[in-house]
């Protein structure tokens, strides 16, 4: 369970800050040699201890249930930590393609296979704004994937530290309510 309060998001900021300078724990590591982008702390997630970014796999991942795309690119203390002790690595699915023949779909195993829209958020375009993507779905939707990107709906946004997040899990549930 996890649990956000006001007193965690100033220390996020207070993290933040006191990493501008010399002496930032991620100096010289793995992280910082890997070239990713672990973008912000702005996740209500931040600074817990786990890697709530799942563009990362790995043991310091929370649990399937609690993962969520919206923490892309906004949990990066806890992953650089996580990435520099070696218990996160790069979701290979995320890794950016030769080209765009080279990119890897996966399969159909994901929530909302065969529907007309690309629900993998490693790809966005126009519709990206009425979507709601789950973590599930990376590398779970390949039939409409490869038909919109084919189609030029839909274009590669891969490990952006900044993706279209598509619509939160609370507008998702009031266009349903
Ligand atoms: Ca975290
Ligand atoms: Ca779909």
């Amino acid at each position: 369970m996890k649990i956000s309060t006001l007193s965690l998001g100033a220390a996020t900021l207070a993290l933040a800050l006191s990493g501008c300078g010399e002496g930032s724990p991620a100096a010289g590591g793995a992280a910082e040699a890997s070239g990713i982008d672990f973008g912000t702390n702005a996740s209500m997630y931040a600074n817990d201890g786990e890697c709530d970014d799942v563009r990362f796999e790995g043991s310091a991942m929370p649990g399937a249930d609690e993962r969520n795309t919206d923490h892309i690119g906004q949990d990066a203390a806890d992953c650089i930590a996580a990435f520099d002790a070696g218990t996160i690595t790069l979701n290979p699915l995320f890794e950016e393609p030769a080209s765009t023949d080279a990119i890897v779909y996966g399969d159909d195993a994901g929530n909302y296979p065969n529907d007309g829209d690309c629900d993998d958020i490693r790809f966005t375009g126009d519709y990206a704004s009425n979507l709601f993507y789950m973590h599930e779905d990376i590398g779970h939707d390949a039939s409409d994937c490869r038909a919109a990107v084919e189609s030029g709906e839909a274009r590669w946004q891969g490990a952006t530290a900044t993706p279209e997040y598509g619509i939160t899990l609370e507008e998702a549930e009031a266009m349903e309510n």
